[in-house]
């Protein structure tokens, strides 16, 4: 049974509106496009009340992230302790640090993440070049402690040291992510900090979109397939940016970068992680899924809430000729 999670908090990036990305992706039929596949469908409403506050002090943003962050946490280690299926709808990306602290509760070590994203997500409060979280969760469930990359000092310093050290103590579980643990695929806006933050991550795999263009989609879905194996988990975390795909096909979103995937490479990722992640004979479990960053409010007629529910359907079992899933 799929748990649908309603995740409406948009205060860590630039952008205010995929707050309602959630209710964008229910009125455009998501439970029913799942249903259609012979799918059971659960939406279980939001995790945490939608606001229409905009709080300006950074304290005050990051204290309601990190809140959400929690109930989202408990959302999804319930919906997995059931034998459900969390699939969230964001809302930014710094709602990962609450579904995949969830999952970790459940799974451990026995984890992995694949972080579909034209971003790596990676900064620590000493890298970041906008204070932005939600350039920020992975670096969070790795646990990674700041260290004196820039020594920056600027205004957003005090409230997110406090902020990331609520964090690193309430929100995600001990041990955390496995360093080894994470692959990114889409990649082409990373900062500098990223990079070096990735290097103390042994065993974790990036394919940017220079990879996807010379490997081409088969052959970066074989490199992540290996690196899946050669983690030893067999529990997949799926989470998925809409911003990974071109903005061509995805135009409402908070931070769009041109050059990312096209809706077929998208499209076949999705299914090709559906034979990897569902059945029998798979060789892992995709447990849950986020979907964040549709912003109804940067959105061209729906479009971006709309190929987001496509994504998905194509990764519950959706292709061409056969429209149930198998
Ligand atoms: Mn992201």
């Amino acid at each position: 049974m799929i748990d649908l999670i309603g995740a409406p908090y948009d205060l860590s990036g630039p952008m205010l509106g995929s707050r309602i990305g959630p209710w964008a992706m229910r009125l455009l039929g998501f439970a029913q496009a799942l249903r259609d596949l012979g799918l059971t469908v659960n939406d279980l409403g939001d995790a945490f009340p939608l606001s229409n506050e905009v709080p300006s002090r950074l304290a005050k943003r990051y204290a309601e992230g990190i809140s959400a962050c929690k109930a989202l946490r408990k959302s999804v280690s319930t919906s997995l302790k059931k034998g459900n299926l969390p699939v969230v709808m964001g809302g930014d990306h710094s709602l990962a640090m609450g579904t995949v602290a969830g999952a970790l509760d459940v799974y451990g070590d026995d984890l992995a993440v694949v972080w579909i994203d034209a971003h790596m997500d990676l900064n620590t409060p000493d890298t970041t070049p906008s204070g932005n979280m939600h350039g920020m969760p992975l670096a969070a469930l790795a646990l990674l402690e700041p260290g004196m990359h820039y020594g920056r000092a600027e205004k957003w310093s005090n409230a997110l040291t406090e902020a990331w050290s609520e964090i690193l103590a309430d929100v995600v579980p001990r041990p955390g992510l496995r360093k080894s643990n994470v692959a990114w695929i889409g990649l082409r806006d990373v900062d500098e900090g990223e990079v070096r933050n990735q290097e103390g991550m042994p065993g974790s795999l990036v394919l940017t979109m220079q990879d996807i263009d010379r490997l081409t989609a088969p052959g970066a879905i074989k490199a992540l397939a290996d690196w899946t194996a050669s983690t030893g988990a067999k529990k997949l975390w799926i989470s998925f940016d809409v911003d990974a795909l071109d903005p061509i096909f995805a135009p409402g979103t908070g931070t769009a970068v041109r050059g990312g995937l096209t809706y077929r490479e998208g499209h076949l990722l999705a299914e090709t992680l559906h034979e990897m992640g569902f059945g029998e004979n798979a060789p892992f479990q995709i447990v849950g899924v986020d979907l964040v960053e549709v912003n109804p409010l940067h959105d061209n007629k729906g479009e971006t809430a709309r190929v987001a529910i496509e994504w998905a359907s194509s990764l519950f079992g959706k292709t061409i000729m056969h429209t149930k899933a198998v």
